[in-house]
């Protein structure tokens, strides 16, 4: 496919409701989207970065830096096959994973259409339809997180994820299980523990967690494997594993049992499946992570998930989980039994990106 243009537009939309993390207080969604345009196409892929280098080294303005610079002249009225060419023109660049996974799903997006089918055929997928769970703030007080927990268990939501931070966590989550004995309950630490605390996670261990996310440094899977030869709990890897090799590593050491993929840490879909793939041969289990994004990589988050050894509830809410409006059309929305319908070619289930929500939204474009 020849590349005729590509946009980078700057949105925001608002939560509803502030969501809380051990390392920032969101109250909206600030976000890039690229934009391609090819042969009479045009692809979007959405950047999962945030306002600031919090979660990972990236933000929206390294990510629209490298995009512009580095990105878009690789492409920028030349010839290329697709997604996987992409990634071979990029092989150069360190790091810079969420600016590469948002140009890559773009590519993706513009593959699928010139092909006519659907991302899940595209990638070998195999599932109809996908479990939902939901990832729940801190809050300021126990009563008021009870209270969406409840919200959540009532619309059906497959699995909890309680945000955790040092202060914020034992007494909380004990309190959780008193209220819900049964539920399938998790925590994210978003790794904001050290060794120190190893006491504090092998109480943890009395509470029938079903995996502990992300509790230790960002870079780290010497400490994650101490840890969790420590505990009975999994450990589940979210920050720290940001490629195929990464992963291989923390398997190989024991830093992890299960792992959570988010296309946009590890540099997108093509690396994804090399995990995915990984995963399967090592017995880990999969579900795919959330970055509060918006519906265009929400629903590419929904076709990912349809490899078959994505076995785990998703952080993939619907889009109300977050959002009054969403820049899809229809927005994302779970079924009765709380699940996600995978798009295929023959179910009917088909979004379409919303160009009039986007430019509603927008604060800034760059061509
Ligand atoms: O660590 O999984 C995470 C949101 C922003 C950044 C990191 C994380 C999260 C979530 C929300 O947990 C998942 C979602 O609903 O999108
Ligand atoms: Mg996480």
């Amino acid at each position: 496919m020849r590349i005729d243009r590509i946009d980078i537009i700057r949105v925001k939309n608002p939560f509803t409701h502030p969501f809380e993390t051990s390392f920032v207080r969101f109250v909206e969604r600030d976000a890039l989207l690229v934009k391609i345009y090819s042969e009479g196409l045009v692809g979007y892929g959405e950047c999962k970065a945030f306002h600031a280098p919090l979660y990972n080294p990236e933000d929206n303005g390294t990510c629209l830096h490298i995009i512009k610079n580095f990105l878009a002249p690789l492409l920028l009225h030349q010839e290329i096959e697709g997604p996987v060419e992409f990634m071979q023109r990029v092989a150069f660049i360190r790091g810079n994973r969420l600016a590469i996974a948002s140009v890559e799903n773009a590519l993706w997006e513009l593959k699928r259409q010139r092909e006519g089918k659907s991302l899940k055929t595209l990638i070998g997928g195999t599932r109809d339809e996908v479990e939902v769970g939901v990832s729940l703030g801190i809050e300021a007080d126990i009563s008021t997180l009870l209270k969406k927990i409840e919200k959540y268990l009532a619309e059906g939501y497959h699995r909890t994820k309680i945000k955790i931070k040092p202060g914020k966590d034992i007494t909380v989550l004990r309190e959780i299980r008193r209220h819900y004995p049964d539920i399938t309950l998790t925590v994210d630490a978003n790794s904001d523990y050290t060794l120190d605390d190893i006491e504090l996670f092998k109480a943890m261990d009395d509470l029938n967690l079903a995996y502990i996310e992300q509790p230790l440094g960002e870079n780290d899977i010497i400490d994650h494997a101490v840890l969790q030869k420590a505990i009975n709990t999994p450990i589940c890897l979210d920050e720290s594993i940001i490629s195929v090799e990464s992963a291989r590593q923390a398997i190989e050491i024991g830093s992890c049992r299960i792992i959570n993929v988010k296309s946009s840490r590890v540099g997108g879909i093509c690396e994804s499946i090399r995990i995915h793939d990984l995963c399967r041969k090592h017995d880990i289990p999969l579900w795919v992570g959330g970055m509060t994004e918006l519906g265009i990589g929400r629903v590419q988050n929904i076709s990912l998930a349809s490899l078959p050894h994505f076995t785990l509830a998703h952080d993939i809410a619907a889009s109300n989980r977050y959002f009054a409006e969403d820049i899809t059309i229809p927005v994302v929305n779970i079924t009765d039994r709380c699940t996600l319908i995978v798009p295929d070619e023959t179910n009917g289930v088909h979004y379409e990106v919303d160009e009039k929500a986007i430019d509603r939204m927008m604060v800034s474009r760059d061509v």
